[in-house]
């Protein structure tokens, strides 16, 4: 059958005549946005076909389906990538072109969705393009923020935290579903009776009542028909129900669950609404599965043949206590018989090994709150214990209990409740069988797993690196569009030295777009010839945005002092958001802020070293920033950063890993070798035991070290600002609180892998194989190989079948 992005000319007319109708006015006369807007909509309507034929392909074949329960997804914008994985791209674009417009202004009307925090959300991201893409059934739950993290802007050197109205012009993408609204209920108590029988039933009578409404959003695979769905929840009120504190608080409370998406490590006030937002997606996603399930099925039984879950992290853990609910109360199961379905269905991702970021939960609250599920938590909880206990274990019981000192833990509970615990490389997967989950790993020794982080390479590759694509395309055909391992296919050209050409002259075009959008957003000039080195993530004192501005401090000052100590040209580009409550890690802000200042203000300097912090970092400034790397930073303390994936996106275009053997660094460099990465600092035994002797001393590393001691007193000695206490957290971190993160320890060794990087770069034949060997390997850390994994290993899910 025709449709209408069949051709240029059926795409045009079809255009002119949808946006004239839909703001009543001649196509000439309408506004960009609203040219957008149906596009947009034009786009997701013909993703509508594909997505019925993938909903009725589930139910004709009975296949098992995914839900990929996540407090967070990252997803950026989504027009190219839909219009890509459409393969009606180039239609829409010269057809646009045709009518005075260009695609790439229409691209840019789109506001990222920035509905997470970092790497997390952005796995679940690419996750959800790789499901499709591989034909796989499988759907993402979250909540539908009216507001992301936050837009963040640099005043006075300082971050300050902006309201992100993503949703200002609508969201062209997604389709409201009032009729499949949930009720979702709090607080209150809750009624036990014994039936005739003799089984307990309880009765829950909330004070506070809301209604989940979805809006989902179809995902498209590239260039299949499967299209899968993301269910954003939005909270609305409940016309039958007023809590106690009157409409106008009833309001206000319901409005509170959906504005914003939770800074991860926030104040104490925030966290019963954080409780809140968890129980709301849960509690509404698994009345949807439930729902769809007995459409097709006769009973819950089977739901384990048919359904997986996977917690993203611990955030949707709830699961497990409300599926319990709503199969002992709503269904009236045996506790044995729920307690299989849920654990058969449920699986748990952890992704960080840091205490502070392992949720717990007062009891007092998640009684107050969740009465009912109180109860059931209590009971797996005891029920535990019985089976620890009886199993002779009784010993180890109070490190793995559920509750405890007067909290809930949620990684205890979803390592209970689970078939399968993974970490996200294998370094963190090693961390937390060998020490976060040690006594675990006795009572369940096959439930833990490892699962290395992906990265969809369409949109970090294909979409985002058009020029780079190209080149690859002319080199090994493009089988690695569809199978990135085939990447590998690039390592019988990496000595040919007109590909090295080619290839330098593909990172020279991506430096300038990035060079072209600093001179017009922060209006610094940069020498594109320069080796650009980036470091763009969250800002945390563990990923160590220090030791890198350090270097800088170090290579400005030793520059200043001695005139014959110069350096090849280079450019420090950094981008993090903090989270607002940070405050170190806001300071850290001002001074690598600070610092720029006084380095591309030099005229001596300057020409040496620029220093560019981005703003406001997010999917759309990384689809610009990490292909015109040449230098990809990852100087963690080893065995804190579970896997990034940032690394993943630098390492596919090309640029060197200077990094910590931490996370999935590790698994790059057993890729590319040693020779073709730039790998330094304490290993994660060497930190283990100075942890262990306490034999770490900062003070030891500032008396000791000329440059250490350099930089440190230039904290104070009004280099950087005319206040001696404009750093004092910084200072005192390091010099007080004896440097938890080992930024001083490694800092001389990371000087020292740096003047190997600028040695390196001196040879550029060299220096471009290295790049090229670095793109070659990347195709394993195609977020596809790690979800076959996940669907072979934990889900059992198989690519969907759409044989008439
Ligand atoms: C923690 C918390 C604690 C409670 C409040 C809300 C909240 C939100 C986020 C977090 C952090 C979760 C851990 C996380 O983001 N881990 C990152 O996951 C990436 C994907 O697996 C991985 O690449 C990064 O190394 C890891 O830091």
């Amino acid at each position: 059958m025709p449709h209408l992005f069949e051709s240029k000319d059926s795409f045009k007319e079809n255009f002119k005549e949808a946006v004239s109708d839909a703001y009543g006015r001649d196509f000439e006369d309408t506004y960009p946005e609203e040219r957008y807007i149906v596009l947009g909509n034009m786009i997701r309507d013909f993703a509508g076909e594909h997505w019925r034929e993938t909903k009725n392909a589930i139910k004709k074949t009975e296949s098992k389906q995914l839900y990929y329960f996540s407090m967070e997804f990252l997803m950026g914008r989504l027009m190219t990538s839909n219009l890509m994985n459409l393969n009606i791209y180039d239609v829409v674009k010269d057809g646009l072109k045709d009518l005075g417009m260009d695609i790439n202004d229409m691209e840019n009307i789109e506001s990222d969705a920035g509905l997470g925090n970092g790497g997390l959300g952005r796995l679940a991201a690419c996750f959800m393009d790789s499901l499709a893409s591989l034909d796989l059934a499988g759907h993402g739950n979250c909540i539908r923020y009216r507001y992301g993290l936050f837009k963040q802007k640099i005043e006075n050197n300082q971050q300050i935290e902006l309201p992100d109205c993503w949703l200002k012009n609508g969201n062209v993408w997604e389709v409201w579903k009032p009729q499949h609204a949930v009720k979702v209920k709090f607080g209150g108590y809750v009624d036990g009776y014994m039936d005739g029988y003799g089984k307990f039933h309880a009765q829950h009578h909330p004070d506070f009542v809301v209604r989940a409404v979805p809006y989902d959003e179809p995902i498209v695979g590239y260039h299949t028909t499967t299209t899968n769905t993301l269910r954003l929840w939005d909270a609305e009120v409940d016309e039958d129900s007023v809590n106690s504190g009157g409409l106008n608080e009833y309001l206000n409370q319901v409005t509170a669950i959906t504005a914003n998406v939770y800074p991860d490590d926030s104040t104490i006030e925030g966290k019963r609404l954080r409780l809140t937002q968890e129980y709301f997606f849960v509690c509404a996603g698994i009345d949807q599965i439930i729902r769809s399930h007995l459409r097709v099925y006769p009973s819950l039984d089977n739901l384990g043949d048919k359904v997986a879950i996977q917690l993203n992290d611990t955030h949707p853990v709830l699961v497990i206590p409300e599926l319990m609910r709503v199969l002992l109360d709503d269904y009236f199961y045996d506790w044995d018989d729920a307690w299989n379905i849920v654990t058969k269905t449920v699986a748990y991702t952890n992704h960080t090994v840091m205490a502070e970021a392992l949720e717990k939960w007062p009891q007092d609250m998640v009684r107050s709150l969740l009465p009912r599920l109180y109860m059931i938590i209590e009971e797996i909880n005891r029920r535990f214990k019985y089976d620890v206990d009886h199993r002779g274990l009784c010993g180890i019981f109070n490190n793995v209990s559920i509750l405890k000192e007067g909290q809930v833990h949620m990684a205890n509970l979803a390592v209970v409740g689970s078939h399968s615990v993974n970490g996200v490389a294998k370094l963190h997967s090693e961390i937390l069988v060998n020490d976060v989950f040690k006594d675990f790993v006795t009572i369940y020794p096959n439930k833990f797993n490892n699962k290395t982080n992906g990265i969809t390479h369409r949109r970090w590759l294909l979409f985002s690196n058009p020029q780079l694509t190209k080149l690859l395309e002319e080199t090994i055909g493009d089988e690695f569009k569809t199978n990135p391992e085939k990447l590998e296919d690039l390592m019988a050209h990496v000595e040919d030295e007109a590909l090295q050409t080619k290839f330098m002259d593909v990172k020279l075009e991506r430096k300038k777009i990035l060079a072209a959008y600093v001179k017009e957003n922060l209006g610094i000039d940069i020498d594109v010839n320069s080796i650009f080195d980036c470091q763009a993530k969250r800002l945390h004192a563990y990923k160590r945005q220090l030791l890198n501005i350090f270097h800088v401090m170090y290579l400005y000052l030793r520059m200043k002092q001695d005139p014959s100590f110069r350096i090849y040209p280079r450019t420090f580009f950094y981008s993090a958001k903090a989270a607002a409550s940070y405050d170190l890690a806001k300071e850290i802000i001002k001074l690598i802020n600070m610092v720029a200042n006084v380095v591309n203000n030099d005229p001596e300097i300057s020409k040496y070293m620029k220093v560019v912090f981005i703003p406001n970092y997010s999917v759309s400034i990384a689809e610009i920033l990490l292909n015109a790397a040449d230098v990809s930073e990852q100087i963690s303390t080893a065995g804190k950063e579970a896997s990034g994936t940032g690394n993943m996106k630098y390492m596919m275009n090309g640029a060197i890993t200077l990094g910590t053997l931490d996370g999935a660094n590790v698994e790059i460099v057993e890729r590319v070798g040693y020779e073709n990465a730039e790998i330094f600092g304490l290993h994660v035994e060497d930190i283990n035991e100075l942890r262990h002797e306490n034999s770490y001393n900062a003070w030891n590393l500032y008396n000791s070290s000329y440059n250490i001691r350099m930089v440190i007193d230039s904290l104070k000695n009004c280099t950087w600002s005319n206040d001696p206490n404009e750093f004092k957290l910084i200072n005192n971190d390091l010099m007080m609180r004896n440097d938890e993160f080992f930024v001083l320890a490694d800092f001389e060794a990371y000087v020292y892998a740096q003047e190997k990087v600028q040695a390196r770069y001196m040879d550029k034949s060299r220096w471009a194989k290295t790049m090229l060997i670095n793109i070659a390997k990347s195709g394993y850390f195609s977020s596809d190989r790690t979800i076959s994994e996940y669907a072979k290993e934990i889900w059992d899910l198989k690519p969907l079948s759409f044989e008439k």
